[in-house]
């Protein structure tokens, strides 16, 4: 008996000596100052999320123009920054604004707690021109934690560095074109510092979405330094790498490990194929981010097909809309979100915790893929049969239109083939196939 209990317990403990010694897997920046460590267990997580809602609002969505750049542009300054005399959102609902992000099979959400006009959308103890100078007063983003607790939502906060308001930040505007002669950087970062160390510690933000960061002022070694600031505060949170200097442009992709920033941000696109690093593409709703009167909204087809190739490509989707000066996200946009939703209800296994591709998106393919499983996502596909390349030494075990019938397919050499049942009423045609291995193991195809 005795032999055995000794050997249990030396099993038991080089069976957690081995899970100790795994290295906390770490994309890590080597730099002269320090190492940046990402947290992978919260990067995973966030990944398998893919789909997020952004959040763009403040007081300029009283006059419907773009925060930030129609500051000293369409609005003057002066008319501008006063605007939040007159703020008074009495119909937000934190509560409804979840639901709905939760009705549109969304995961987390990004919202922008001071945009590049300075304004901080909660009680910060760092500036007088923030949301407790308005009628409102109220703490909106207290209040969007907590709804995002109670509904198991991810909360991440969008954070400008640059800020066109602040006497202590150099460039102003329209658009950062101005210099203030009062610019002193080294007394704008430790506002800086301080107002991101309230995001982490009163509001418990698990992501710090910069932007802002494009601009002359702010150096790659502040970008360092404030990258390794702010995971001192809290190592698990993840930082997007618009934080130093490493976005090329809109493309978004952190240019090399030199850069901070745990990932890539392209904008207003979906991301260049990659499987192998995380990045997230932020996308309007419509045109403008902030709240625009009858702005033009994507159809349900063209926000489901972003959303199948930015998966299928390896990224997450950060899709934005723009509250209304009362509070409410304009209903159609909420409609817009729940067709989402509905196909998500549906679909969302070959959505949720998968890895883009084996297939490189093109404009009527997209793929996920998960286990032992591929997904194809065909998109307004109008003939009946699919005739795709497939790996020879990879044998297909069975193939169906998910959640439907089976479907009837050959595999022959690099070859593919199968029917479709009569034309699917639906903007997307769905496929499992199952195969016999690892589907994560497949090379990437190129579609020509
Ligand atoms: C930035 C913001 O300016 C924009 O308002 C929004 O918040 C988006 C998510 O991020 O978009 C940019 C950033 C940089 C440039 C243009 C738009 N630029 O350098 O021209």
């Amino acid at each position: 008996m005795k032999i055995i209990l000794s050997l249990f317990f030396t099993a038991f403990f080089l069976i957690s000596l081995a899970q100790k010694e795994v290295p906390e897997t770490s994309r890590s920046i080597n730099n002269s100052q320090a190492v940046f460590e990402t947290d992978q267990q919260l990067l995973k997580k966030f990944q398998d999320m893919k789909f997020g809602m952004f959040v763009h609002w403040g007081p300029v969505s009283l006059k419907g123009t773009e925060i930030g750049w129609s500051r000293g542009n369409q609005v003057s300054i002066e008319e501008y920054d006063n605007l939040y005399k007159q703020f008074n959102p009495t119909k937000f609902n934190a509560d409804e604004w979840i639901k709905t992000l939760k009705d549109a099979g969304m995961k987390y959400i990004v919202f922008t707690t001071r945009h590049h006009d300075g304004f901080s959308m909660w009680p910060t103890e760092y500036s007088d021109y923030s949301i407790a100078a308005t009628p409102y007063k109220k703490d909106i983003l207290m209040e969007l934690k907590k709804a995002c607790d109670k509904y198991g939502i991810m909360f991440g906060t969008y954070y400008s560095i640059c800020d066109w308001k602040n006497l202590d930040y150099p460039l102003g505007s329209p658009g950062g074109r101005t210099k203030k002669e009062t610019g002193n950087m080294e007394k704008f970062i430790p506002f800086i510092k301080g107002q991101t160390k309230e995001l982490i510690e009163k509001y418990n933000t698990k992501i710090l979405w910069f932007d802002g960061e494009w601009e002359a002022p702010w150096t790659h070694e502040m970008g360092l330094d404030f990258y390794q600031y702010l995971k001192g505060l809290n190592q698990h949170i993840l930082i997007n790498n618009r934080v130093d200097k490493g976005r090329k442009g809109m493309e978004g992709i952190t240019i090399s490990k030199e850069f901070a920033g745990d990932y890539a941000t392209p904008e207003q696109r979906v991301g260049t194929y990659n499987v192998d690093a995380p990045w997230e593409s932020c996308i309007t709703i419509c045109k403008q981010w902030a709240w625009k009167p009858n702005d033009k909204m994507k159809s349900l087809e063209e926000c489901l097909f972003t959303l199948l190739k930015t998966v299928g490509g390896g990224g997450n989707l950060l899709l934005n809309v723009g509250p209304m000066p009362d509070g409410r996200i304009e209903p159609r946009q909420v409609e817009r979100l729940k067709e989402m939703g509905n196909w998500l209800k549906k679909y969302g296994e070959a959505i949720y915790r998968t890895v883009g591709g084996p297939y490189k998106p093109n404009e009527w393919l997209a793929s996920t893929r998960k286990e032992n499983n591929i997904y194809l996502f065909l998109m307004d596909f109008k003939k009946s049969e699919v005739r795709i390349p497939f790996p020879s030494d990879v044998k297909i075990e069975n193939c169906k239109i998910l959640g439907g019938e089976k479907l009837v397919f050959k595999q022959t050499g690099e070859l593919l083939q199968f029917e479709l049942p009569a034309k699917q009423n639906e903007l997307v045609t769905t496929i499992e196939i199952n195969i016999d291995g690892s589907a994560e193991d497949i090379e990437t195809i190129n579609l020509n």
